[in-house]
């Protein structure tokens, strides 16, 4: 995969950067994506299981189909692409890393400070009284975790479809999009708002918009560059000539 000149000189001097990432970055580590030929979402339908009514109608369906993708996630490393963007922050002064994954492999690849639009699997909260619970353990005998202070039933602490996303975390996402020089937007089919809007908002600012991924997406006609392969392959490449 060749760099272009104009990717090359921006990644030399930019010290103000912003990264969205979706399922696909993690896929080279083994998690399924959502909407791949043979993605979670082939088999079931989100609207059964990735929202709120659907949870309260069968807590435990969706705690079993969250407690399998949880255990699927432990047995999973980060790969080249997670460590690669953990690299770049510490090569670019403002950095930020915006995910749309639950799957926590940014945070475990050493990223900090990541902003996590859609939650992370491995927090859970009561929905009565809002407390965050540790670990919960789900098990034949205990499908239904409950609230240890309220018994009030306990949720993972994700975003599902028709809820807004965490207080805070999208503002601060579409204000690094709003100043960054470059933005990368990686292994995302672009099609979930608010996030697909980050590198829409990103090329309004007169940011140089990059698309990594499979193929082309949604936005593709809206980004400067699509490097077309796998992130765990390209970012390093990038991390390569940011070290030059
Ligand atoms: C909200 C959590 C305000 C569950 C998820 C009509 C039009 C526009 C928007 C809407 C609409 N109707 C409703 C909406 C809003 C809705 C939405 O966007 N719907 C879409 C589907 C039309 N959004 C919401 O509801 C959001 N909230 O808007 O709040 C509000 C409040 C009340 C009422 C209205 C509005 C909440 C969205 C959060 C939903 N939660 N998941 C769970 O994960 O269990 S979304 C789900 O999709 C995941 O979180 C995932 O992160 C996200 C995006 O998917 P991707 O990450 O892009 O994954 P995908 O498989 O699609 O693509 C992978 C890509 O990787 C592919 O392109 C592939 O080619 C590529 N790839 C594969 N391998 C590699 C690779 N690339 C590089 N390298 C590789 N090796």
């Amino acid at each position: 995969m060749n760099i272009s000149d104009k990717l090359r000189a921006l990644l030399h001097m930019t010290e103000s950067m912003c990264v969205l990432t979706g399922a696909g970055i993690s896929a080279e580590s083994g998690v399924e994506t959502f909407r791949g030929s043979n993605g979670l979402w082939s088999k079931l339908k989100p609207e059964e299981l990735a929202n709120f009514d659907a949870f309260m109608r069968n807590p435990e369906l969706v705690w079993e189909w969250y407690n399998y993708r949880k255990t699927l996630i432990h047995d999973v490393k980060p790969n080249p692409g997670h460590y690669a963007l953990a690299r770049m922050q510490e090569l670019v002064s403002d950095f930020t890393l915006v995910t749309q994954n639950i799957d926590n492999l940014h945070i475990r690849a050493g990223s900090k400070n990541v902003l996590e639009l859609h939650g992370n699997i491995e927090r859970s909260y009561c929905i009565d009284c809002g407390k965050f619970a540790a670990d919960v353990e789900v098990s034949s005998e205990n499908k239904v975790p409950h609230c240890p202070t309220c018994n009030g039933i306990i949720r993972p602490d994700i975003v599902w479809f028709g809820e807004m996303l965490p207080e805070g975390v999208f503002e601060a996402a579409a204000k690094a999009a709003n100043r960054c020089e470059l933005f990368l937007t990686v292994g995302t089919s672009a099609v979930v708002y608010p996030a697909a809007s980050l590198p829409l908002i990103a090329r309004k600012n007169g940011a140089y918009v990059v698309e990594i991924n499979m193929e082309r997406t949604e936005i593709s006609h809206n980004v400067h560059e699509t490097l077309l392969g796998k992130a765990g392959e390209i970012l390093p490449q990038l991390v390569k000539v940011k070290e030059e």
